[in-house]
């Protein structure tokens, strides 16, 4: 690499200027429930509601926080309604990727007149607590972007949301915010969407890996990484490559339906703590790599502050790039469909994706492929 990742996004556009995720929107079959899921397996505190008894006759929206990040689960109280549609298609998974951007109506402005398609029109939020102004377009299959501008608003999350005080109060498992947000895009779509990103959005592609340098002996894929210009909101988007059996994205996009949110990376400053309570409050880990990748793992990633043997225990990976080293783990699928999964990452320096694991990953995810008559 010649350029460090802050030289890279230097060239991003401003004007569209983001100050990190605002918040994550799934749609699901059951909010309550998976509200439950959340807050039980990762440790997310109440933060907000909206229902029927806010006023809201349609749905029900449940929003979670921990650290900076909140995620809102939203289920359709009847059949006839486009959460529900959502459903059906997909099953759970990701609806909106909103961004805390400083200016809302400008942010729909600037994107649409370069290709944007409206999902939201500007619209301006109020309650007693203030105002928060939002737009939105479409990114890729009907997952979307919203764009959130909170002035001076002191509510707990949104007007029409109410503050939601539980006695049941799981202790936090130490997520503290999003890193990055993956999405899946079909065949040849790799190159409109990185387009769409960089014209639309003002985003620079940081990273790129082709179906060379990601493969198994059965499967490939490319991956590129676009940022924003201060790195604070990343989306990688994969797209699936031929190989020998079917490629862990065109598994996904046959489940999903489409095109969507394949993985959120959350980022911890303590992996091995924040892994061993997720794995004790029954979150679903994919299967360690073999023994030598802890065998190699020294003289692959050189001095690292971490023991080995907890590393080896949970099945964190370890990578390196030139400005320091990152630890990460991925979930099984969180849902029946093999499709929305987390990663939970801890970086030391290095700013990239881990590169050196993907083999090992890949491989492990192709064991459950397998197991799932997927592959
Ligand atoms: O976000 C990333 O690039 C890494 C690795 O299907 C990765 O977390 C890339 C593709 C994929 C799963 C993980
Ligand atoms: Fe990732």
């Amino acid at each position: 690499m010649t350029q460090t990742f802050a030289e890279k996004i230097a060239a991003a556009q401003d004007f569209l200027p983001i100050n990190g995720t605002d918040y994550v929107e799934f749609y699901v079959g059951n909010a309550k429930q998976a509200a439950h899921y959340y807050k039980t397996a990762f440790g997310f505190q109440s933060l907000a509601y909206a229902g029927p008894e806010t006023g809201q006759r349609d749905k029900a929206s449940y929003v979670l926080q921990q650290g900076k990040i909140r995620i809102v689960l939203t289920t359709a109280l009847k059949s006839e309604h486009p959460v529900s549609e959502h459903v059906r298609r997909h099953g759970d998974g990701v609806k909106v990727l909103a961004l805390w951007v400083e200016d809302a109506f400008k942010a729909f402005e600037e994107t649409t007149k370069r290709g944007g398609r409206p999902y939201l029109e500007p619209t301006v939020l109020t309650d007693s607590d203030g105002e928060v102004r939002m737009s939105g377009i479409y990114t890729y299959g009907e997952t979307v972007h919203l764009f959130v501008e909170r002035k001076n608003y002191t509510g707990s999350f949104l007007p029409g949301f109410r503050k939601w005080e539980s006695d049941y109060q799981p202790e936090e498992t130490g997520l503290l915010y999003i890193d990055h947000c993956v999405g899946n895009v079909g065949w040849n779509r790799m190159n409109e969407t990185v387009k769409w990103y960089e014209e639309v959005m003002g985003f620079v592609n940081i990273l790129s890996f082709d179906d060379k340098q990601i493969n198994t002996e059965y499967s490939a894929l490319m991956s590129k990484v676009m940022s924003n210009g201060n790195g604070f909101s990343k989306f990688p988007i994969n797209e699936p490559a031929e190989g020998k059996k079917k490629s862990q994205i065109e598994e996904y996009l046959e489940f999903y339906e489409g095109e969507g949110v394949q993985h959120i990376a959350v980022a911890t400053k303590d992996i091995v703590q924040t892994v061993r309570a997720l794995k004790a409050r029954g979150v679903e880990f994919l299967g360690a790599p073999p023994e030598s990748y802890y065998g190699m793992l020294p003289e692959r990633v050189g001095e690292i502050e971490e023991e080995l043997a907890p590393l080896r225990e949970l099945g964190i990976l370890v990578d390196r790039d030139e400005e320091g080293y990152l630890l990460q783990i991925f979930t099984k699928p969180v849902e029946d469909r093999p499709t929305l999964f987390f990663e939970i990452i801890q970086r030391k320096g290095a700013q990239s994706f881990g590169a050196g694991n993907f083999k090992a990953l890949f491989e492990a995810l192709e064991r459950e492929q397998e197991l799932r008559g997927n592959l």
